[in-house]
């Protein structure tokens, strides 16, 4: 007898990109959908949406991914990209430790006013520019263990750890609530099934 087709399950998540001007959200974004980056990315205005899978073993990750603007006269239309999201990457820039400050702000409004169940990591972007380093690999490790938050240092420039960290989520959304087997019709022939206790809806 055939082997059966492997099942593919799909999960639809909701990711939402937070942190300050600059970080290097678009860009992480930029290198994970198109695995490109530029020199001069321009600063969002409001939010970007783009959509990425990963696979992971038998389930495909679908996400739907909200690139929020860092500046500061947007910040009121965040909520309406973490609301409901399934996960969440809070960005830093290593060389900058107001950024760290601001990332933490964020973690706390999360905490906050976010969903519970939000799946959250932190990604301190630029890792290549180790020269400038002004937030300690530690430090941050520190933080984000006393507040469960999944931590990496990444890189959209080299793409350092940036596939890794998309992956990391969905593997953890997966844990966290496995997918229902596929959609559609599941054709099976259940006739030993339908005996005379098939009583319905009372
Ligand atoms: N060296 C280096 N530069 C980076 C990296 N990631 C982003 N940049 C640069 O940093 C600048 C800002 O990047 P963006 O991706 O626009 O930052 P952002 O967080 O989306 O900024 P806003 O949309 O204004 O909130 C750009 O000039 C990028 O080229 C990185 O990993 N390494
Ligand atoms: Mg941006």
């Amino acid at each position: 007898m055939a082997a059966a087709p492997a099942v593919n399950k799909i999960k639809n998540a909701k990711l939402v990109l937070l942190g300050d001007v600059g970080t290097g959200k678009s860009s992480l974004v930029l290198r994970f959908v198109k695995d490109q980056f530029v020199e001069f990315q321009e600063s969002t205005i409001g939010a970007a949406f783009f959509s990425q899978t990963v696979v992971i073993d038998d389930t495909t990750v679908k996400f739907d991914i909200w690139d929020t603007a860092g500046q500061e006269r947007y910040h009121s239309l965040a909520p309406m990209y973490y609301r409901g999201a399934a996960a969440a990457i809070v960005v830093y820039d290593i060389t900058l430790q107001a950024s760290f400050a601001r990332a933490k702000k964020w973690v706390q409004e999360l905490q906050a006013q976010g969903n519970a169940n939000t799946i959250m990591a932190l990604a301190g972007n630029k890792a290549d520019l180790l020269d400038a380093r002004q937030v300690e690999i530690e430090e941050a490790k520190k933080y984000a263990e006393e507040n469960a938050l999944f931590f990496m240092e990444t890189s959209a420039k080299t793409a350092a750890n940036v596939k890794d960290i998309f992956t990391e989520l969905a593997k953890r959304l997966i844990e966290a609530q496995p997918a229902p087997n596929p959609s559609g019709m599941i054709l099976v022939d259940r006739a030993e099934n339908r005996s005379s206790n098939s009583k319905c809806c009372s």
